[in-house]
């Protein structure tokens, strides 16, 4: 039962699948398409065209490893991500470890292609598989009482060497209101490109929020407790005011760092120039979970 929503595509829709190893030759015969189609289909083209499978596992945020864009590519490969499972515990009728491949096993695998916005202002599109969050909370039962849902990644300084070091407030942390982490655009991804996810990429789950900034997609997973108060997450305790716990992406609210009106589309090929921001990063459906809120408070 595949389901489909209007704001991603698929991989089918935008490439044939034997042309994913041929992305550069691809990217170059859309931008001769755009330059004879015009402005219109350029800004199209741009917005659509996936990332590569090189691009998306090469240029990476995983500090768990380092912080720098190539130290998960790196580094990663040091992990061990069998067996695995996921803690479900606080505010559920059945809290427990549910191993990452019963839980694959029972999920239903979809195709997920969505913008990526970092909040460092670069962007990327990635064809993720994965599933609905809600589907995995519905295993363990969410109470009434469940308000919020804290994430956790895995704490294993002898294979994550970036964790030997007071970079962050280790283990990494994040979170979401219930109803964002109950919306439909919001999944747990198990790969990319039809490959089991990378390392790099948060093997084996990984949160993904397509509106939000890229910080709040939390990979490698290992614990999901839903509570009652809102989770004190890794980014807001290391400088509060520059990471609100909502992250929407904004581009009316600016970073003392980094512009958020524009952004880079890595890889960009012929058309490398900055790209508007979104807001919601385009996933306008999100917007009524934020109905009388000001999103310029909460950040
Ligand atoms: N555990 C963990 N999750 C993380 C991060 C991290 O450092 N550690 N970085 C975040 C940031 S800042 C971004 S932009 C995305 C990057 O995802 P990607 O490397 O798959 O593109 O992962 C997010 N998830
Ligand atoms: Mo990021």
């Amino acid at each position: 039962m595949a389901r489909r929503w209007t704001n991603d595509l698929t991989l089918s829709d935008v490439t044939p699948k034997q042309a994913y190893l041929n992305r550069r030759q691809l990217i170059g015969a859309a931008g001769a398409m755009s330059l004879i189609g015009g402005a219109a289909a350029a800004a199209t083209d741009e917005t659509l065209e996936p990332n590569t499978f090189e691009e998306i596992t090469s240029y990476n945020n995983f500090y768990e490893f380092g912080t720098g864009k190539t130290d998960p590519a790196d580094h990663a490969h040091q992990l061990t991500i069998a067996p695995w499972s996921i803690r479900i515990d606080g505010l559920v009728d059945t809290p427990g470890d549910y191993a990452a491949d019963d839980i694959i096993a029972q999920m239903d695998i979809e195709e997920r292609i969505y913008r990526l916005r970092c909040v460092e202002a670069w962007s990327m599109v990635i064809p993720w598989q994965g599933f609905e969050l809600a589907d995995l909370l519905a295993l363990a039962g969410p109470k009434p009482e469940a308000r919020f849902v804290e994430f956790q990644t895995l704490l294993r300084p002898e294979e994550m060497p970036g964790q030997k070091f007071p970079i962050l407030d280790w283990p990494y942390i994040e979170g979401l209101r219930i109803d964002e982490a109950m919306h439909p655009l919001t999944i747990m991804a198990t790969g990319i490109y039809d490959e089991p996810m990378p390392k790099q990429n948060g093997a084996p789950m990984r949160l993904v929020v397509p509106w939000k900034y890229g910080f709040k997609s939390i990979k490698s997973i290992v614990r999901i407790t839903l509570t009652d108060t809102q989770p004190r997450t890794t980014w807001n305790k290391a400088a509060a005011a520059e990471y609100g716990f909502y992250a929407n992406v904004n581009p009316n609210v600016s970073h003392p760092r980094w512009r958020q009106d524009t952004e880079r589309r890595v890889g960009g090929g012929l058309f490398s120039s900055r790209i508007d921001t979104l807001m919601f990063n385009g996933y306008d459906e999100v917007a009524g979970l934020y109905d009388g809120m000001d999103l310029e408070q909460n950040f």
